[in-house]
């Protein structure tokens, strides 16, 4: 085929298209609810969660992606996946891990005493808050394996910092942010001697400690300053969940924690296992901190460091007051403060009590010295009595809680009995239940945590799928379900596999939120989120060379690499700078070299570069891995590695094909056709009203530029031409024509966009 009539082929194609859209199916609801067996209920939480094409969600989730060490983000109520943003672990498609510029990322967290850990045990992902209201400028996400934490931006969805706690050898209860997000809180989990120095487990009351961390983040420069961060020393027990106060508690912090009892199993020492020792007491202890104190003494000089990092010891704590404890019951998990800041829920997993805890009460019993006794270490307790508000029987195996838009409702997952409660935490009294499907750990209400909850949506994070989706063999896909919580009794909507590790917790935004962008000012390496010093404008494309390394300053754009050959001796070390010319939306290019580790996503704007080592002479392809065109598989170039000893033989190869005049005329032809039909395609565009539409806007913008370097090929071609050169002209020829192309496409785009959302003919101008 032509390519002439390819085109005129890809204009029927759209046509065509248009038609299918508008004809609809001859089976009614009916026969299509009798066919597939679905009842009322199964249509109407259809209606609730389907969005027809081109509708967006009203809510984001970010999904911590368990063992994956990713995070997953969808979309509610269409419980549509969005994206994995690579944070611990390598991801290819969007480079993660393999372009110079992110490698530069990971490797914050990565390297671990000479040990490079390319995954992460995702567990709390923590949207930025201002006023304690979640404001979608940053997303944090721990890592309970190898204790890190990570900053993602959200301008981009990108990992910008990872920062590697400097004490603990194991954390769980982060990240979640302060009201103002000027903290973020990481507490440990298994006890550990700070700073990783070994001790016998004889030692462990002595030597073994818990701790939480509070790392300072910059929301200026959009990362966290380790230099003014600090921890708290705390006593060897298991430190789990934790929140900040807001509101009227803001300035405190709260921490649950488990096996108090501080036991070390040794099976194979004869001893019983953790979980009897560590289960054996009837209470644990809520850690109750006044970190907004705690920043100030650490300021004073109170604070030790380990590792170059300030912690305060626990007599520190204990004389300053900044530290007590409340019994919590039996294996308790979860510390969520409700949103008006008044009160801390904590539930016990081996109790069927969910404790609301008041504010008021903990510093009113502060205040006056009211303490039952101290603990080992000398720290002081509070009674249960002196502190509770409320204590709620919701069901067997209360876990997290989470709070809806109504005021004093909250939800509670029931990982035993494998359902929700819906109850009324200022009276303490259970208003709903419904059944999930299975053993539900975290559960989310949408921005649930924050001090304005916005209702209407429930998701349950169970932990087991079982029989809820085809068989996928003995590893199951993990099973959000969404539960619609607007009206007094809830519903359940959809289930939603996810089969990328498992999440512990996710959280939610109103999409609006979200000021995201969809290229990045020309030559950004995203990861610094600065100019990057690689980048170079299209005619400024250059390799260098020096012994041993190649360099190479290029460009990308539909549908060519620059430069397309470059030269290597086996040896050198070579380096792709690549910017992407395109401002157009989603024209991501990509660019691997064959049987190297290199894939780089470059999105319009960006540069990013790729280092490697041509150990091996050969001849190695290069290419774009998105499909970004029509001559995408034509984006190619390649590198050609010559060996130490090569000599050039000086016989020169003919070229596959020598064009002539009569070739370069039909060519000139074909293009002056081809630019009558994308006149006519402008023709309709700028008789209506585009400019209404601000995609379209953006596309004729992108379909300008393409015609505007058809237009400078055009003078190439016609300049050899004039000289006689018709090889180089019918070549130049062929340039113009794919720039042709390129702007056909995008006409064709904006046309079907315009006719498909109702513009209207304006008068003609002039
Ligand atoms: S934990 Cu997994 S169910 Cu890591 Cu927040 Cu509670
Ligand atoms: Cu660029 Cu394919």
């Amino acid at each position: 085929m032509t390519k002439t009539r390819k085109l005129a082929t890809l204009l029927a194609t759209v046509s065509f298209g248009a038609l299918v859209a508008g004809s609809a199916s001859a089976e009614s609801l009916q026969d299509v609810m009798k066919r597939r067996g679905l009842t009322d209920n199964d249509v109407m939480a259809a209606a609730k969660t389907y969005n027809p094409t081109g509708k967006l969600d009203e809510f984001m989730v970010f999904s911590s992606g368990g063992q994956s060490g990713q995070v997953i983000v969808y979309g509610v109520p269409s419980m549509r996946i969005l994206k994995y943003i690579g944070v611990f672990t390598p991801e290819p498609w969007q480079g993660y891990g393999f372009d110079d510029e992110s490698k530069a990322v990971l490797k914050q967290g990565s390297e671990v005493q000479g040990r490079t850990i390319l995954w992460g045990d995702t567990h709390h992902p923590a949207l930025s808050e201002t006023n304690g209201e979640s404001d979608g400028q940053w997303l944090f996400i721990n890592d309970k394996n190898t204790p890190r934490i990570a900053v993602i931006d959200l301008r981009d969805f990108e990992t910008k910092q990872i920062v590697q706690n400097p004490i603990l050898q194991s954390e769980h209860g982060g990240a979640f942010v302060s009201p103002n997000t000027d903290y973020i809180v990481e507490p440990a989990q298994y006890a550990a001697p700070l700073g990783g120095e070994f001790a016998p487990l004889e030692q462990f009351n002595e030597k073994y400690r818990g701790a939480v961390t509070f790392w300072k983040f910059n929301r200026e420069h959009g990362r966290i300053e380790p230099e003014n961060s600090f921890s708290l020393e705390l006593p060897p027990y298991s430190q789990d969940l934790a929140d900040f106060g807001k509101g009227p508690s803001d300035g405190w912090a709260f921490v649950n924690s488990f096996c108090t009892e501080r036991y070390v199993g040794g099976i194979e020492r004869g001893r019983p296992p953790f979980e009897a020792g560590c289960s054996a007491k009837d209470s644990d202890f809520l850690h109750v901190i006044n970190w907004k104190k705690a920043a100030e003494l650490v300021k004073a000089g109170k604070a030790k460091k380990i590792n170059g990092h300030n912690v305060l010891p626990m007599d520190v704590s204990v004389a300053e007051g900044i530290l007590v404890l409340i019994p919590e019951p039996k294996s308790p998990h979860g510390a969520d403060v409700t949103p008006d800041g008044k009160f801390i829920t904590v539930s016990g997993k081996l109790d069927s009590h969910t404790t609301v805890y008041s504010h008021e009460k903990i510093q009113a019993a502060i205040a006056a010295k009211k303490f039952s006794g101290k603990d080992e270490y000398g720290i002081p307790i509070i009674s249960l009595d002196d502190a509770a508000h409320k204590q709620a029987a919701l069901g067997l195996g209360p876990l997290h809680t989470q709070y809806d838009s109504k005021p004093c409702v909250a939800y509670t997952s029931l990982y035993v009995d494998s359902m929700v409660a819906k109850w009324d935490y200022c009276e303490g009294k259970v208003l709903d239940k419904v059944s999930v499907h299975y053993n539900i750990g975290h559960l989310m209400a949408m921005e649930g945590d924050t001090s304005k909850p916005k209702g209407k949506y429930l998701i349950a994070l169970n932990k087991l799928a079982i029989d809820r989706f085809a068989q996928v063999g003995p590893l199951h896909p993990q099973n959000h379900q969404l539960i619609d919580i607007s009206g007094d009794k809830m519903q359940l909507l959809y289930d939603m596999p996810l089969p990328l590790g498992e999440p512990h917790y996710a959280v939610s935004i109103e999409t609006g939120k979200l000021k995201t962008n969809v290229r990045y000012p020309f030559g950004t390496d995203s990861r610094t989120e600065k100019k990057s010093p690689f980048a170079v404008r299209p005619g400024q494309e250059r390799i260098e060379k020096k012994p041993g390394k190649v360099e190479v300053f290029g460009t990308l754009i539909r549908s060519h690499i620059t430069p397309e050959i470059v030269e290597a001796n086996e040896g050198d070390e070579i380096t792709f700078h690549l910017t992407n010319l395109e401002r157009a939306q989603d024209e991501t290019h990509g660019f691997a070299v064959s049987k190297h580790n290199v894939n780089l996503s470059v999105e319009p704007g960006k540069t990013a570069s790729a280092t490697i080592k041509a150990n091996k002479a050969g001849v190695y392809p290069y290419y774009c891995t998105e499909f970004c065109s029509a001559l995408h598989l034509e984006m190619e170039g390649y590198l050609l590695v010559q060996p130490a000893n090569y000599k050039a033989t000086g016989v020169k190869g003919k070229e596959g094909q020598v064009y002539g005049q009569k070739e370069y005329d039909a060519r000139v032809k074909a293009n002056t056709d081809t630019q009558a039909v994308i006149n006519s395609v402008v023709g309709y565009i700028t008789s209506v009203n585009f400019k209404d539409f601000p995609a379209v806007v953006a596309m004729v913008e992108d379909a300008t530029e393409q015609l505007g370097y058809a237009e400078q090929n055009k003078k190439k071609s016609e300049e050899f031409a004039a000289k006689g050169d018709y090889n180089a002209a019918f070549l130049w020829a062929e340039q113009w024509f794919q720039y042709q192309v390129k702007a056909a496409d995008i006409g064709l785009r904006a046309k079907t966009f315009l006719e498909q959302n109702g513009a209207k003919k304006v008068e003609a101008a002039k």
